[in-house]
């Protein structure tokens, strides 16, 4: 509670690895994933010093521009549910996009914990 940790969630919103941040490398290293995609946004729910810090969605292309802050979401337990506009995603009901998650936090040395890439069909 008193450090800081984040939650990144990676959407591969055109479903195209060869297009997006890739998640095959993280700052120099190799993630590990079995199927990488290629990003085009992230979605990050960031917590420092028993605050939150750092609600947003970006394109990870140019991080430092939010495009959507301080949606809703909960931790309950291991799940944490985010509500926030498809339009701040560049996706629409219907379409299926590649997902990936990794966490970090000041603990462990800023340990990373990649989850591997999935398929994600958004069902209206
Ligand atoms: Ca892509």
């Amino acid at each position: 509670m008193a450090n800081r940790y984040y939650y990144h969630w990676l959407l591969d919103t055109d479903n195209n690895p060869a297009t997006g941040r890739s998640n095959a490398e993280y700052e120099g290293s190799p993630t590990g994933v079995s199927k990488p995609i290629g990003a085009e946004r992230v979605l990050m729910i960031g917590w420092r010093d028993g605050k939150p810090g750092g609600i947003e969605i970006y394109d990870p292309a140019n991080e430092d521009v939010a495009l959507a802050t301080n949606f809703t979401y909960q931790a309950s337990g291991n799940t944490l549910t985010a509500i926030v506009p498809l339009a701040a995603l560049g996706v629409s009901p219907g379409q299926t996009v590649g997902f990936s998650a990794f966490q970090e936090g000041a603990s462990e040395g800023w340990k990373v914990d990649w989850l591997e890439s999935q398929s994600l069909a958004l069902n209206p």
